[in-house]
């Protein structure tokens, strides 16, 4: 079985692996490529303007959400995995079995997969919950939208691997009373000062439909450690906490799994439930992910001159089986909504038109094939453990539009001037209005205060 560094330095191992597997600059103490939000257990997430740079997220920048330390195998020949319960002959299957193209088919599958952490800070920044706080880099960079992550369907490949389908078959199938299916991780998960394996299961069904995937290579490179190598699962359209790394035991269960991280993590409570009534039947365990999107460019309280047309651009996403169909900006809240571009199964753009100035918000929306979109605000998402942010997503900018002759001429004077419009809050120096020009304007208008 494998065998990982002993408990009191999985802290370490699990760093240098992070040094090791992702583009960061660690030399210089500025983490550049990556926004660790958590060092121990390993929780990054790339930066936004990295995130629409390609269609497929490079290995080294996709996001990282560990639980606990990063198993080593040792001896990859001596690998083997264990299949039991409601499958016909349980038995162990070696690694080196498993990628034989002799002896299964072996696949390439570009999907999606995303945390149902991802957009966290939101929710947290309208009401607190329980789960993970802000760091300060996440509190940067709004990064938690970026625990997005990765993969895409329908482009060229990302990982490969064998269906679990036809792991299970070459063990006799599943017997009828085979509903759920459990894979058990080798890490040791740490929560709420328990220590134990990390058990979760997704309905069999879903490894019928090819829908549950034993991946061992990730976009054209063996899977790397911190990722799940040397085997992962991966359940598209699924949270991806249903995607188990480092899997050593699939179990085929007539129930979902008992372990902790399915009947006790990964729940979605109705909005009364809090610390003062949670009890974990109240909660119902999330599999499928919603439609949802987000706006990646430009950021939060940006200050933007533009000339009538602001650039927007992000990614939108389905689970459930679903795909999105539309993506949609809006400049007043939600009531007129201008259709983006929508491209290769990820990310959209859009030059959405912006004829006024001041603090607008941007908001985005998708749609999804089964005509699902997203809740308006946030507060219709928001649930004590801060899961699934779906709601559309908003970003308040500062509008300086100079396709209107006025801003046109006070952005010159700046220019003239040796300043810069940016930032807003500082105090100009450049002549706004002369006295002349005050006073004829004031004659033309009239009196602005009541006489008399
Ligand atoms: N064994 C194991 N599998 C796991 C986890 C874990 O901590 N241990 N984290 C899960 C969660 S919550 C997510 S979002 C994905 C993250 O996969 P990634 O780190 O490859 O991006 O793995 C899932 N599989
Ligand atoms: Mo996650």
């Amino acid at each position: 079985m494998a065998l990982g560094p002993q408990l009191k330095d999985v802290h370490e191992e699990s760093w240098k692996i992070f040094k090791e597997e992702k583009r960061n600059n660690m030399l210089t103490g500025v983490v550049t490529f990556q926004l660790v939000v958590l060092d121990f257990p390993m929780n990054c997430e790339p930066r936004r303007a990295d995130l629409v740079k390609s269609h497929i997220t490079p290995n080294d920048i996709h996001y990282v959400r560990n639980h606990g330390g990063i198993p080593t195998v040792q001896n990859i020949d001596a690998y083997s995995i264990k299949v039991g319960g409601l499958v016909k002959n349980p038995g162990e299957l070696f690694f080196k079995d498993l990628v034989d193209p002799a002896k299964f088919p072996q696949e390439e599958m570009t999907v999606t997969l995303q945390c149902s952490g991802t957009r966290r800070v939101e929710q947290i920044a309208l009401y607190p919950g329980e789960g993970d706080g802000k760091s300060e880099d996440s509190e940067d960079e709004f990064s938690s939208y970026f625990r997005h992550y990765a993969y895409n369907r329908n482009l060229r490949i990302t990982q490969r691997g064998v269906q679990m389908k036809h792991v299970l078959e070459h063990f006799g199938g599943v017997l009828p009373e085979g509903l759920h299916v459990e894979t058990i991780g080798a890490d040791t998960y740490f929560k709420k000062n328990k220590v134990f394996n990390y058990a979760v299961s997704i309905p069999y069904r879903k490894v019928k439909m090819e829908e549950a995937f034993l991946a061992y290579e990730m976009n054209g490179v063996p899977l790397p450690r911190i990722h799940g190598g040397p085997l992962r699962l991966v359940v598209p359209g699924v949270i991806g906490a249903r995607s188990t790394k480092w899997v050593y035991e699939i179990n085929v269960l007539p129930e979902p799994s008992m372990g902790p991280v399915q009947r006790q993590e990964y729940l979605y409570y109705p909005q009364q439930v809090g610390k003062q009534n949670v009890t974990y039947d109240k909660g119902f365990s999330i599999q499928d992910m919603p439609v949802s999107s987000a706006i990646l460019v430009p950021k939060d309280k940006e200050v933007i001159v533009h000339d009538g047309y602001i650039h927007c651009e992000g990614w939108a996403y389905s689970g459930g089986g679903h795909w999105v169909e539309r993506v949609e900006v809006s400049i007043d809240g939600g009531f007129i909504w201008h259709e983006a571009s929508y491209y290769t199964m990820r990310l959209w753009k859009v030059d959405v038109p912006v004829p006024v100035e001041g603090w607008i918000e941007l908001v985005v929306r998708a749609w999804n094939s089964a005509i699902n979109t997203q809740p308006t605000i946030v507060r219709n998402a928001w649930n004590w453990t801060l899961h699934v942010t779906s709601s559309a997503h908003r970003v308040p900018v500062y509008s300086v539009n100079r396709s209107r002759p006025e801003t046109a001429a006070r952005l010159r004077l700046f220019e003239e001037h040796g300043e810069s419009i940016k930032p807003i809050t500082f105090p100009t120096d450049v002549p706004i209005q002369s006295e002349e020009e005050y006073l004829a304007a004031m004659a033309k208008r009239g009196p602005r205060e009541p006489s008399g």
